[in-house]
């Protein structure tokens, strides 16, 4: 007999039919003549009944909440059982019998974290790691619809991407070697081939900061793209934006409500996104009391109380020079701006960064000397400026900020399997 999809059995396929479920016990019950057990799948719950003249009765009473079952029986419509559907079961099988399940209800989110291999079994859980799957399903669609090529950058790097202070370090046999905090550079050297490219892969940040939205380790949408510049890149971000939210809308919505999602916000995404640039930002946020100078960097107060004026998604541009990476492009008329953008959400602040890279040789020995890095560290880097420099753009948009975003999580830790915090790398 074909196992049955719990979902396929809430979605009417199997009314009145014999069907084999295959799951883990989720809840129990048990009155004088039947033992109610909630049993679960990958696709969803459902109720089913043991009763007390049935050979099953005695392993129904031994079986334990995480034990793993295989049940037959016949689906019943019943409007009181949850989903409203439930299997009259006629045998009940053990897989595993379960020892007592650490998780029961009222446990702290720092028990669940320390318990994280176990708590991925849970309802929210599962439904994140659904929403996530299709995520990244339609970030990879929207690309290879746009004509981007996807490649594997590596992993091991020899020399920062975005400075040393957010570098992991390890030792590579003999040598020093790093933990990539972004594939940008090697995505670079691609497009002189393939002209667009992207990954989705994981970049390491050493971060201390212990916010809501920083990981030590997590999963970067990077493309980098020849012969394009500011207007274009903004235009692809927003694209992606839009197209990930509405596509994800459509197929993820019980999975959406079930997590208490807003998804209103996320149909009224609309391109083009509002685009301000970072003198404008400034001037809006010392008119809202804070106090920050030109030059400065914008904070995750700054970036949330900007984005408060918007509502949802939007554009900062056109940046100090001095605030931003070596590899940004100077505007040519505005000789302290870098075309630099981030892209800013409510409450999450930046989601991702981007601009056009600098393609003249010259100027990007200026910029690596100014930022006291070393030219020989980087001489395969300036080799793409030698050999038939084009300008380019690229960004890099984090998939993890994406989804806090869209799920509205409280913490990015929970838009990851297994988070890794300075506190947190176990399990
Ligand atoms: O440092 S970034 O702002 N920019 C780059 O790495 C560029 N090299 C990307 C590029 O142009 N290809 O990081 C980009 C994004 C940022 O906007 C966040 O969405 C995400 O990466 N990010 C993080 N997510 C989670 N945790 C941490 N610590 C983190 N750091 C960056």
């Amino acid at each position: 007999m074909p196992v049955a999809a719990i979902q396929d059995i809430l979605d009417e396929k199997y009314v009145g039919q014999h069907v084999t479920v295959r799951g883990w016990i989720y809840r129990k019950r048990e009155s004088k003549e039947t033992i109610f057990l909630v049993v679960r799948d990958a696709s969803g719950i459902v109720q089913c009944t043991v009763k007390r003249d049935n050979p099953s009765w005695s392993r129904a009473e031994k079986v334990t909440i995480e034990s793993s079952v295989t049940l037959e029986g016949t689906v019943k419509q019943d409007k009181r059982a949850p989903g409203g559907y439930e299997i009259a079961v006629e045998k009940l099988s053990i897989i595993g019998l379960a020892e007592v399940f650490p998780i029961t209800e009222y446990k702290s989110e720092e028990f669940l974290r320390d318990v994280r291999h176990l708590w991925l079994r849970s309802r929210r859980m599962n439904s994140i790691m659904k929403v996530r799957s299709e995520v990244l399903r339609f970030i990879h669609e929207f690309f290879r619809k746009e004509g981007f090529i996807e490649v594997s950058p590596p992993m091991f790097i020899s020399s920062a991407c975005e400075g040393g202070a957010t570098l992991f370090g390890l030792k590579y046999f003999d040598k020093q070697l790093y933990l990539t905090q972004s594939a940008q550079l090697h995505l670079e050297a691609l497009i002189y081939s393939l002209e667009k490219v992207y990954c989705v892969a994981p970049s390491f940040r050493a971060e201390k900061s212990r916010t809501i939205r920083h990981l030590t380790e997590y999963w970067h949408v990077e493309p980098e793209w020849a012969f394009a510049d500011m207007d274009d890149l903004m235009a692809l971000e927003e694209d992606l934006l839009s197209y990930v939210c509405q596509k994800t809308v459509e197929s993820c919505k019980s999975e959406m409500e079930s997590l208490g999602a807003d998804i209103s916000k996320l149909t009224v995404v609309k391109t083009p996104f509002p685009r301000i640039t970072y003198t404008e930002a400034i001037e809006r946020l010392n008119s809202k009391d804070f106090k920050i100078k030109w030059g400065e960097d914008l904070g995750f107060d700054e970036e949330k109380a900007l984005a408060e004026d918007f509502g949802g998604p939007f554009f900062v541009y056109a940046y100090p020079r001095q605030i931003k990476a070596f590899y940004c492009k100077t505007y040519s008329d505005k000789p302290d701006l870098v075309m630099s953008t981030d892209m800013l959400v409510p409450r999450i602040g930046e989601m991702s960064t981007g601009g056009a890279r600098e393609d003249d040789k010259v100027e990007l020995l200026k910029r690596l000397r100014e930022l006291s890095l070393r030219e020989e560290d980087y001489d395969w880097y300036i080799d793409l400026r030698r050999y038939g420099t084009v300008p380019h753009v690229g960004f890099g948009l984090g998939v993890e900020r994406l989804l806090t975003w869209m799920l509205d999580l409280e913490n990015i830790i929970d838009a990851i399997p297994f988070p890794r915090t300075t506190r947190r790398f176990y399990p």
